[in-house]
Protein backbone atom coordinates (compact mmCIF):
# COMPACT_ATOMS: atom_id res chain seq x y z
CA UNK A 1 0.00 0.00 0.00
CA UNK A 2 1.21 3.76 -0.85
CA UNK A 3 0.55 5.05 2.78
CA UNK A 4 3.59 2.71 3.77
CA UNK A 5 6.05 4.02 1.55
CA UNK A 6 8.30 6.53 1.72
CA UNK A 7 7.27 10.08 0.66
CA UNK A 8 10.11 10.03 -1.68
CA UNK A 9 8.94 6.28 -2.94
CA UNK A 10 6.10 8.35 -3.47
CA UNK A 11 7.60 11.01 -5.29
CA UNK A 12 9.26 9.12 -7.68
CA UNK A 13 6.27 7.21 -9.13
CA UNK A 14 3.81 9.78 -8.63
CA UNK A 15 2.43 10.46 -12.28
CA UNK A 16 0.99 13.96 -11.24
CA UNK A 17 3.75 16.86 -11.09
CA UNK A 18 2.37 18.64 -8.38
CA UNK A 19 2.11 16.31 -5.59
CA UNK A 20 5.95 15.21 -7.16
CA UNK A 21 6.67 18.65 -6.38
CA UNK A 22 4.90 18.29 -2.68
CA UNK A 23 6.36 14.67 -1.76
CA UNK A 24 10.13 16.06 -2.47
CA UNK A 25 9.88 18.92 -0.52
CA UNK A 26 8.59 16.79 2.26
CA UNK A 27 11.50 14.95 1.93
CA UNK A 28 14.14 16.97 1.41
CA UNK A 29 12.55 19.34 4.89
CA UNK A 30 11.63 16.20 6.96
CA UNK A 31 8.30 17.86 7.71
CA UNK A 32 4.53 17.03 6.66
CA UNK A 33 3.28 20.00 8.96
CA UNK A 34 1.10 22.47 7.04
CA UNK A 35 0.08 26.10 9.13
CA UNK A 36 -2.90 27.22 8.49
CA UNK A 37 -2.31 30.99 9.19
CA UNK A 38 -6.00 32.36 9.56
CA UNK A 39 -5.51 35.93 10.72
CA UNK A 40 -7.02 39.36 9.25
CA UNK A 41 -3.76 41.90 8.51
CA UNK A 42 -1.13 41.55 6.47
CA UNK A 43 1.79 42.12 8.68
CA UNK A 44 0.58 39.05 11.13
CA UNK A 45 0.41 36.59 8.00
CA UNK A 46 4.01 37.62 7.01
CA UNK A 47 5.09 37.18 10.42
CA UNK A 48 3.69 33.94 10.70
CA UNK A 49 5.03 32.58 7.43
CA UNK A 50 8.40 34.20 7.95
CA UNK A 51 8.41 32.41 11.42
CA UNK A 52 6.78 29.25 10.42
CA UNK A 53 8.46 28.84 7.32
CA UNK A 54 11.15 26.57 8.46
CA UNK A 55 9.47 24.16 9.73
CA UNK A 56 6.56 23.91 6.95
CA UNK A 57 5.71 21.93 3.37
CA UNK A 58 2.48 24.02 2.97
CA UNK A 59 1.17 27.57 3.97
CA UNK A 60 -2.32 27.09 4.05
CA UNK A 61 -4.32 30.88 3.36
CA UNK A 62 -7.46 32.31 3.53
CA UNK A 63 -6.87 35.25 1.48
CA UNK A 64 -10.44 37.01 1.59
CA UNK A 65 -9.90 37.27 5.14
CA UNK A 66 -7.11 39.75 5.29
CA UNK A 67 -8.14 42.89 5.34
CA UNK A 68 -5.32 45.01 3.99
CA UNK A 69 -4.67 42.66 1.38
CA UNK A 70 -2.85 44.00 -1.57
CA UNK A 71 -0.47 42.49 -4.53
CA UNK A 72 2.53 42.97 -2.30
CA UNK A 73 1.46 41.06 0.06
CA UNK A 74 0.89 37.77 -2.72
CA UNK A 75 4.66 39.19 -3.86
CA UNK A 76 5.73 39.07 -0.51
CA UNK A 77 3.96 35.63 0.56
CA UNK A 78 6.04 34.20 -2.95
CA UNK A 79 9.20 35.05 -2.03
CA UNK A 80 9.04 33.98 1.57
CA UNK A 81 7.84 30.52 -0.50
CA UNK A 82 11.02 30.75 -2.26
CA UNK A 83 13.32 31.33 0.80
CA UNK A 84 12.25 28.79 2.66
CA UNK A 85 11.18 26.20 0.12
CA UNK A 86 7.42 26.04 0.97
CA UNK A 87 4.37 25.48 -1.13
CA UNK A 88 1.38 27.93 -0.92
CA UNK A 89 -2.25 26.34 -0.50
CA UNK A 90 -4.91 28.93 -1.19
CA UNK A 91 -8.02 27.06 0.76
CA UNK A 92 -10.98 28.71 -1.43
CA UNK A 93 -13.43 26.05 -1.19
CA UNK A 94 -15.02 27.08 -4.48
CA UNK A 95 -18.72 25.44 -4.82
CA UNK A 96 -20.09 26.66 -8.22
CA UNK A 97 -20.43 25.78 -11.84
CA UNK A 98 -17.07 25.31 -14.23
CA UNK A 99 -18.02 28.62 -15.56
CA UNK A 100 -17.72 30.73 -12.18
CA UNK A 101 -15.26 29.35 -10.64
CA UNK A 102 -13.20 29.90 -13.61
CA UNK A 103 -13.33 33.50 -13.17
CA UNK A 104 -13.03 33.12 -9.39
CA UNK A 105 -9.74 30.84 -9.89
CA UNK A 106 -8.01 33.33 -12.01
CA UNK A 107 -9.73 36.80 -11.67
CA UNK A 108 -10.86 39.45 -9.45
CA UNK A 109 -9.30 41.05 -6.98
CA UNK A 110 -7.21 37.96 -5.67
CA UNK A 111 -6.14 36.26 -8.60
CA UNK A 112 -5.65 33.21 -6.72
CA UNK A 113 -4.40 31.32 -9.82
CA UNK A 114 -1.33 33.53 -10.03
CA UNK A 115 0.59 33.15 -6.94
CA UNK A 116 -1.40 29.64 -5.17
CA UNK A 117 0.12 26.27 -5.77
CA UNK A 118 -2.68 23.98 -4.79
CA UNK A 119 -6.30 25.26 -4.17
CA UNK A 120 -9.12 23.38 -3.47
CA UNK A 121 -13.02 22.61 -4.25
CA UNK A 122 -15.95 21.29 -3.10
CA UNK A 123 -18.02 18.26 -5.09
CA UNK A 124 -21.21 19.03 -4.36
CA UNK A 125 -21.70 20.82 -7.89
CA UNK A 126 -20.88 17.68 -9.86
CA UNK A 127 -17.47 17.87 -12.31
CA UNK A 128 -18.25 20.26 -14.23
CA UNK A 129 -16.11 22.37 -11.15
CA UNK A 130 -13.21 20.59 -11.95
CA UNK A 131 -13.16 20.86 -15.03
CA UNK A 132 -13.33 24.91 -15.07
CA UNK A 133 -10.62 25.25 -12.15
CA UNK A 134 -8.41 22.50 -14.51
CA UNK A 135 -8.41 25.39 -17.45
CA UNK A 136 -7.28 28.04 -15.35
CA UNK A 137 -4.89 26.13 -13.32
CA UNK A 138 -3.25 23.07 -15.47
CA UNK A 139 -1.44 25.65 -18.05
CA UNK A 140 0.23 27.09 -14.86
CA UNK A 141 1.52 23.90 -13.13
CA UNK A 142 -1.16 24.40 -10.09
CA UNK A 143 -2.93 21.18 -8.29
CA UNK A 144 -6.12 20.98 -6.90
CA UNK A 145 -7.86 19.26 -3.44
CA UNK A 146 -11.22 18.12 -3.11
CA UNK A 147 -12.82 17.83 -0.03
CA UNK A 148 -14.22 14.58 0.07
CA UNK A 149 -14.34 14.49 4.10
CA UNK A 150 -14.88 17.66 6.47
CA UNK A 151 -13.55 17.99 10.11
CA UNK A 152 -16.42 19.78 11.67
CA UNK A 153 -19.32 18.27 13.38
CA UNK A 154 -22.23 17.15 11.52
CA UNK A 155 -20.70 17.51 8.22
CA UNK A 156 -22.46 16.28 5.44
CA UNK A 157 -19.32 14.87 3.75
CA UNK A 158 -19.31 11.22 4.69
CA UNK A 159 -20.71 7.94 2.89
CA UNK A 160 -22.06 8.24 -1.18
CA UNK A 161 -20.64 11.95 -1.22
CA UNK A 162 -17.27 10.65 -0.11
CA UNK A 163 -17.03 7.76 -2.52
CA UNK A 164 -18.26 9.92 -4.85
CA UNK A 165 -15.59 12.73 -4.93
CA UNK A 166 -13.06 9.94 -4.56
CA UNK A 167 -14.60 8.76 -8.43
CA UNK A 168 -14.49 12.03 -9.46
CA UNK A 169 -10.66 12.95 -8.47
CA UNK A 170 -9.77 9.15 -9.87
CA UNK A 171 -11.38 10.55 -13.38
CA UNK A 172 -9.46 13.90 -12.94
CA UNK A 173 -5.70 12.34 -11.76
CA UNK A 174 -3.77 14.99 -14.10
CA UNK A 175 -5.30 18.30 -11.81
CA UNK A 176 -6.66 16.40 -9.15
CA UNK A 177 -3.85 14.82 -6.81
CA UNK A 178 -6.01 14.45 -3.42
CA UNK A 179 -8.36 15.40 -0.73
CA UNK A 180 -9.08 17.23 2.29
CA UNK A 181 -10.25 14.29 4.38
CA UNK A 182 -10.06 12.54 7.37
CA UNK A 183 -8.61 9.18 6.24
CA UNK A 184 -6.39 7.99 3.27
CA UNK A 185 -8.37 6.81 -0.11
CA UNK A 186 -6.23 4.97 -1.87
CA UNK A 187 -7.91 1.58 -3.11
CA UNK A 188 -5.27 -0.27 -4.81
CA UNK A 189 -1.53 0.28 -5.12
CA UNK A 190 -2.19 2.30 -8.64
CA UNK A 191 -4.06 4.64 -6.63
CA UNK A 192 -1.68 7.48 -4.98
CA UNK A 193 -3.89 10.13 -3.48
CA UNK A 194 -2.32 12.99 -1.01
CA UNK A 195 -4.62 13.70 2.03
CA UNK A 196 -4.48 16.73 4.15
CA UNK A 197 -5.90 16.77 7.07
CA UNK A 198 -7.27 19.73 8.94
CA UNK A 199 -8.79 19.19 12.53
CA UNK A 200 -5.64 18.61 13.74
CA UNK A 201 -4.74 19.50 17.73
CA UNK A 202 -2.12 18.40 20.22
CA UNK A 203 -3.95 20.24 23.32
CA UNK A 204 -7.60 20.63 22.72
CA UNK A 205 -10.69 18.50 21.51
CA UNK A 206 -12.86 21.71 19.90
CA UNK A 207 -12.93 24.76 19.62
CA UNK A 208 -17.34 25.79 20.57
CA UNK A 209 -17.85 26.30 17.05
CA UNK A 210 -17.92 22.60 15.42
CA UNK A 211 -14.33 22.26 15.11
CA UNK A 212 -13.13 18.87 15.90
CA UNK A 213 -9.45 17.60 16.71
CA UNK A 214 -7.53 14.72 16.43
CA UNK A 215 -3.63 13.92 17.50
CA UNK A 216 -0.58 13.95 14.85
CA UNK A 217 -0.69 10.15 15.71
CA UNK A 218 -4.33 9.54 14.70
CA UNK A 219 -4.04 11.47 11.92
CA UNK A 220 -0.97 10.36 9.67
CA UNK A 221 -0.65 6.94 11.73
CA UNK A 222 -4.02 5.56 12.82
CA UNK A 223 -6.10 7.20 9.47
CA UNK A 224 -2.99 7.05 7.01
CA UNK A 225 -3.52 10.93 6.13
CA UNK A 226 0.37 12.66 4.82
CA UNK A 227 -0.05 16.14 5.82
CA UNK A 228 -1.21 17.73 9.38
CA UNK A 229 -2.87 20.91 8.41
CA UNK A 230 -2.57 23.13 11.93
CA UNK A 231 -4.52 26.73 12.66
CA UNK A 232 -4.77 27.99 15.90
CA UNK A 233 -3.10 25.40 17.75
CA UNK A 234 0.31 27.43 16.21
CA UNK A 235 -0.65 31.22 15.81
CA UNK A 236 -3.15 30.94 18.81
CA UNK A 237 -0.34 32.22 21.00
CA UNK A 238 1.50 34.40 19.20
CA UNK A 239 4.85 34.34 21.23
CA UNK A 240 4.93 30.53 20.75
CA UNK A 241 4.24 30.27 17.19
CA UNK A 242 7.57 29.29 16.56
CA UNK A 243 8.03 26.76 19.44
CA UNK A 244 4.68 25.13 18.42
CA UNK A 245 5.47 24.95 14.61
CA UNK A 246 8.66 22.80 15.63
CA UNK A 247 6.88 20.87 18.07
CA UNK A 248 4.01 19.80 15.32
CA UNK A 249 6.51 19.57 13.18
CA UNK A 250 8.38 16.58 15.31
CA UNK A 251 4.86 14.86 16.29
CA UNK A 252 3.59 14.77 12.61
CA UNK A 253 7.08 13.58 11.40
CA UNK A 254 7.55 11.19 14.68
CA UNK A 255 4.39 9.57 13.51
CA UNK A 256 5.02 9.28 9.42
CA UNK A 257 8.34 7.30 10.38
CA UNK A 258 6.40 5.02 12.48
CA UNK A 259 4.14 4.85 9.91
CA UNK A 260 6.34 3.94 6.90
CA UNK A 261 8.68 1.51 9.45
CA UNK A 262 5.61 -1.09 10.02
CA UNK A 263 5.88 -1.76 5.73
O1 LIG B 1 -12.82 20.09 6.95
C1 LIG B 1 -12.11 21.07 7.06
C2 LIG B 1 -11.47 21.62 5.95
C3 LIG B 1 -10.59 22.69 6.13
S1 LIG B 1 -9.65 23.18 4.78
N1 LIG B 1 -11.88 21.63 8.28
C4 LIG B 1 -11.06 22.71 8.47
O2 LIG B 1 -10.88 23.14 9.62
N2 LIG B 1 -10.42 23.28 7.38
C5 LIG B 1 -9.54 24.46 7.52
O3 LIG B 1 -8.43 24.09 8.34
C6 LIG B 1 -10.18 25.68 8.18
O4 LIG B 1 -10.73 26.54 7.21
C7 LIG B 1 -9.02 26.32 8.91
O5 LIG B 1 -8.31 27.17 8.03
C8 LIG B 1 -8.10 25.15 9.26
C9 LIG B 1 -8.23 24.63 10.68
O6 LIG B 1 -7.86 25.60 11.60
P1 LIG B 1 -7.70 25.30 13.17
O7 LIG B 1 -7.41 26.65 13.75
O8 LIG B 1 -9.02 24.73 13.65
O9 LIG B 1 -6.56 24.31 13.30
Amino acid sequence: MNTFKTYSERAARHPNACARALFELMERKQTNLSVAADVTTKKELLAIADGVGPFICVLKTHIDIVEDFDQDLVDQLTQLSKKHDFMIFEDRKFADIGNTVKHQYGKGIYKIASWSHITNAHTVPGEGIIHGLRDVGLPLGRGLLLLAEMSSKGALTQGAYTSESVAMARRNQDFVFGFIAQHQMNEHDDEDFVVMAPGVGLDVKGDGLGQQYRTPDQVIKESGCDVIIVGRGIYGNPDQVEYQAKRYRDAGWKAYLERVQKQ
